[in-house]
């Protein structure tokens, strides 16, 4: 068990009224933790009452298998001040809701609901992530809906209290493998076959029968009714407890990668697929039971945003009708400090901005998702600073994002949102996250290149959001360069880890001071980008260079004195400058300058006996050679010459 300080109790304020956390979205930093990955705070939850003890590896060492990590985990992580320290002010943890807790008959062999992405009870939270008792112990929790509902809000409250919001990551395309099909008629499942059978083009496979494997699941999915949890009745009807509220059609493995329209109406392997079509017989039960359920941990739990898993796997009207139906019944005032994002799986920006509009775009522009996850930056920092052939790559990828999500993109819905953010200003930007991606530090990747791939989101436009375990530059041993997997999601901090320990590592993490400067100078939560210089063919002086500005612009004049520029270095050789032979870079965008006369550059994170910035002045123009360390990142901030 994890030591706890006194000093850790007396900051619990469980319970407290606070005023809702409301800021900017773009101002926040989030840390995305898969919670049974994090820190494992309570061993008396690894292995459920009822649950088959082979799931779980108490070696934390299978990735196919619960290791343990829990909400309580992430509470001692709160309450000690880790994220404070990290400065992470948003946690998007992984789904909580009660899982199937195995799939035994999936291709690949058998995996575990340690996830959260197998829902089985949408108003139930997993046992493997509740305890018995609140962190300061005086609060005990009923071994029932109710009570781990309670730990879970608590859980949210200490979050608050400590100026953190809870991103909730929810899933609506599927359930976990509830139901198989028995296809021999015989009353009972006779593995794989009736686990993951074809695709049914026309009509759908007969058979669907509830599991009943009681040491993984509930032969049911719930709510199959209405429901009062914490003392709030909720009208859910049970439309999710009807085999004929899915779409029973079978696995289509060629499509979960494409947009053909079968990715939409498939099972995802053995998750059984809602039936989300429009035109559909319970079309409007199933919106509004995913409202009143998502809406439940919105009001009541007080959860502040929701990550939505497999968009493109959903009819886009299913998503029209639930974001303006779920906003409805949130009021403006909650609906507005609400962030609804989405996971799009698509490095291209048409793909995966189409979600912030809504189907009937032409009629109504209001958006339909506020945000989605930003792939295409994953994908092009990845390109930059850990190329396959080894070294660096040229940042075209990265300059061609930011034209890609710029002010000019027509790929994102220029309609702000409630919070009066359009979707380009609060995209999720990412390198890591657990799906299908090894951890961007392999082998060969040296924490100095995961810090300056950290950096790059702490100053990009839009919200910046880590990866468990990029703190510590967490190295992924059995990932590699262009060759993906599920290896990323190792346990961060193995059981009996003391806080104190962990407090430690967050103070010395090389992205801190990255996440304080996001903090303290506006433009770069605010600012928009520009591309200011990449490496190009044109002579080697500045290999490896890429270099951004952030600037604050009102009715077309720029701030100069909040103007901050940024650059990185990917070449891990030497020093780069912003210069090929005597052609130093202009610090203008669009033909207006980033500064002006009587101001210059101040690096606020140079290392000591670096040498200060130098702006020149040519035909009326301010423009400045800077000079990065190998795989070093310099920020640049506005000051009056003396
Ligand atoms: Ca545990
Ligand atoms: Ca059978
Ligand atoms: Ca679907």
């Amino acid at each position: 068990m994890l030591r706890l300080f006194s000093a850790l109790l007396a900051v619990l304020t469980l319970g407290a009224a606070a005023a809702p956390l409301d800021r900017p979205w773009n101002h926040d930093v989030i840390y995305f933790a898969l919670t049974d990955r994090f820190l494992d705070g309570d061993p008396a939850n690894d292995v459920p009452a009822g649950s088959d003890p082979a799931l779980y590896d108490a070696a934390q060492r299978d990735i196919n298998r619960y290791h343990g990590g829990d909400l309580r985990g992430l509470e001692i992580a709160i309450a000690a001040g880790y994220f404070d320290r990290l400065g992470v002010t948003a946690l998007w943890i992984t789904p909580p809701v009660r899982n199937v807790w195995n799939s035994a008959f999936d291709l690949g062999g058998g995996k575990c609901g340690y996830h959260g992405y197998w829902a089985q009870d949408f108003l139930d939270i997993d046992p493997h992530l509740t305890s018995a008792r609140s962190l300061d112990g005086r609060t005990a929790y009923a071994d029932s809906r109710d009570g781990r509902m309670q730990h879970y809000r608590d859980f949210v409250a200490l979050a608050h209290a400590h100026g953190i919001r809870v991103i909730q990551d929810v899933v609506c395309n599927h359930v976990g493998p509830v139901f198989y099909y028995d296809e021999n008629h015989n009353g009972h499942d006779d593995g794989q076959a009736e686990w993951i059978p074809p695709y049914q083009r026309d009509g759908f496979h007969e058979g669907a029968t509830w599991a009943d494997h009681p040491q993984w699941n509930q032969r049911r999915v719930a709510p199959d009714g209405p429901q009062t949890v914490l003392g709030k009745k909720i009208a859910t009807t049970g439309v999710l407890a009807q085999l004929d509220s899915y779409g029973r059609k079978g696995m289509s493995p060629g499509s979960l990668g494409a947009s053909d329209g079968e990715e939409v109406m498939c099972d995802f392997f053995s998750l059984r697929d809602v039936w989300t079509d429009p035109a559909g017989a319970h079309f409007d039960a199933l919106v509004n039971e995913f409202v009143e359920i998502y809406a439940f941990y919105l009001e009541t739990v007080g959860v502040d945003g929701l990550r939505i898993d497999t968009v493109k796997h959903v009819h886009r009207g299913f998503w029209d009708a639930f974001t303006a139906r779920l906003r409805a019944r949130l009021g403006p005032e909650k609906a507005r400090r609400t962030l609804l994002f989405g996971e799009i799986y698509s490095g291209n920006p048409q793909t995966v901005g189409r979600y912030t509009f809504r189907e009937d775009a032409a009629q109504n522009k209001t958006p339909c998702l506020d945000s989605v996850l930003n792939f295409q930056c994953c994908d092009a920092t990845r390109e930059w600073l850990r190329y396959k052939d080894g070294g660096f790559h040229a940042a075209t990828a990265l300059e061609k994002m930011l034209r890609d999500t710029g002010p000019e993109s027509a790929a994102f819905n220029p309609t702000p949102g409630l919070d009066g953010l359009p979707a380009r200003r609060k995209l999720v930007n990412f390198v890591e996250n657990h799906d299908g991606l090894n951890r961007f530090r392999v082998a060969g990747i040296s924490a100095a290149q995961n810090t300056l791939a950290d950096a790059l989101l702490l100053t990009l436009e839009g919200i910046p959001c880590l990866y468990y375990g990029t703190e510590v530059a967490l190295e992924d041993a059995d990932g590699q360069i262009g060759k993906d997997g599920e290896t990323g999601r190792r346990t961060l901090w193995p059981r009996g880890t003391d806080a104190a320990k962990m407090i430690a590592a967050a103070g010395n993490s090389a992205l801190v001071p990255f996440v304080k400067l996001h903090r303290e100078l506006p433009a770069l939560s605010e600012g928009r980008a520009a591309t200011l210089w990449v490496d190009g063919a044109g002579g080697s002086e500045d290999d490896g260079i890429f270099c951004i500005a952030r600037f604050l612009e009102k009715g077309g004049v720029i701030d100069t004195a909040q103007t901050v520029i940024v650059v990185g270095n990917a070449n891990g050789a030497r020093a780069a400058e912003t210069r090929v032979k005597d052609h130093a870079m202009p610090l203008a965008t669009g033909g207006k300058a980033l500064l002006a006369k009587g101001q210059t550059l101040q690096c606020v994170n140079a290392a000591a006996g670096e040498a200060a910035p130098v702006v020149t002045w040519r035909d009326g123009k301010p423009e400045a050679v800077l000079t990065v360390p190998a795989l070093g990142c310099r920020i640049y901030k506005v000051v009056n010459a003396r």
